[in-house]
């Protein structure tokens, strides 16, 4: 039985979920329950804190777990960084009041810091060389300037509306975060060790299939060449001839974030009856 330790409640928690039942693996969540077993695959899924899940995973309480890159390299544990995972982005940052003026990293001297994370905060300032006074606080980091506790602040960011409504301003990033598959050595090895990695072979083809579309068009043979250039596919484009003489279907894969560039080019070169349908796995 491989045992995943993922978040209890909050940000990661649903995306967790998501994940494992995109990878076909049916888990019972009900109210308050700390641990349930999977249905249809031999995982044991904890619910947990995740400042909690280093420790539970190092320890060998867990073999496998769900946290925020920001936690895993925050708590120092030893356990390693998998995957990372394609959700919880986030990113670690100083903040400062909106008045105080701020050129670079060296205006930190001597400033007070309030933060939740202190070691990644302690790097990042020895690594500069700026000596600045570190306030270890948990929780509502965000309004210690306001009440005189400090200076600046380092917390996680995401849209910034937390650090604007208390009139704060982002000066330096420290890290991009977002959700990690962390394990133990042992993990690895013997049965826990193959269902390890079909955990991760599954991971891997639902995170494969992420922000990537499959697409069907029809396209003039004299415009082929011109188009393989523009869908590049996975291997090659798969093309099949049309009834109609001169004309072929042609499918490929496509990335999101250049889908409507494709679509356009696609359509200068005459392309037509374009169907774009979602890709769930992708086994490569
Ligand atoms: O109870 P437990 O200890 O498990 O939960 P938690 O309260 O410690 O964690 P949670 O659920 O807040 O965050 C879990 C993980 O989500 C973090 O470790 C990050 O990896 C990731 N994540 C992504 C975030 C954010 N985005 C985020 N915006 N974690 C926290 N925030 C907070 C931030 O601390 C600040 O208070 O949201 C506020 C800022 O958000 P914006 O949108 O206003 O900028
Ligand atoms: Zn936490």
């Amino acid at each position: 039985m491989l045992r995943i330790a993922i978040q209890k409640s909050g940000r990661l928690h649903e995306d967790s979920l998501s994940l494992l039942k995109e990878c076909g693996i049916k888990v019972r969540n009900g109210n308050g329950q700390l641990k349930s077993v999977a249905s249809n695959f031999p995982l044991e899924v904890y619910f947990l804190r995740d400042d909690d899940i280093p420790q539970y995973v190092s320890d060998g309480v867990a073999d496998v777990g769900i946290i925020g890159k920001n936690v895993f390299l925050e708590k120092e544990k030893d356990i390693r960084m998998v995957t990372e995972l394609g959700f919880g982005q986030c990113r670690l940052s100083i903040a400062m009041p909106k008045s105080s003026p701020y050129q670079s990293f060296k205006d930190l001297a001597g400033k007070k810091i309030a933060t939740s994370y202190p070691n990644l905060l302690r790097k990042f300032l020895e690594e500069r060389k700026v000596p600045a006074e570190i306030h270890n606080i948990s929780g509502s980091v965000e309004i210690a300037p306001g009440i005189g506790l400090a200076d600046a602040i380092c917390d996680l960011v995401s849209s910034g509306s937390t650090l604007f409504t208390n009139g704060l301003r982002e000066v330096e990033t420290i890290l991009y975060s977002e959700a990690v598959l962390v394990n133990n050595r042992m993990a690895e090895t013997g049965e826990t060790g193959n269902l390890f990695r079909k955990l991760l072979f599954r991971i891997e083809s639902v995170k494969n299939a992420a922000n990537t579309k499959y697409i069907m068009l029809n396209v003039p043979n004299v415009n082929l060449d011109k188009i393989f250039n523009v869908l590049p596919g996975l291997k090659s484009p798969t093309v099949v001839p049309l009834a109609e003489e001169g004309w072929s279907s042609v499918q490929s894969v496509v990335k999101e974030d250049v889908f409507w560039e494709v679509i356009e080019k696609l359509k200068s070169l005459k392309a037509e009856g374009i169907l774009v349908m979602p890709i769930e796995k992708m086994v490569l």
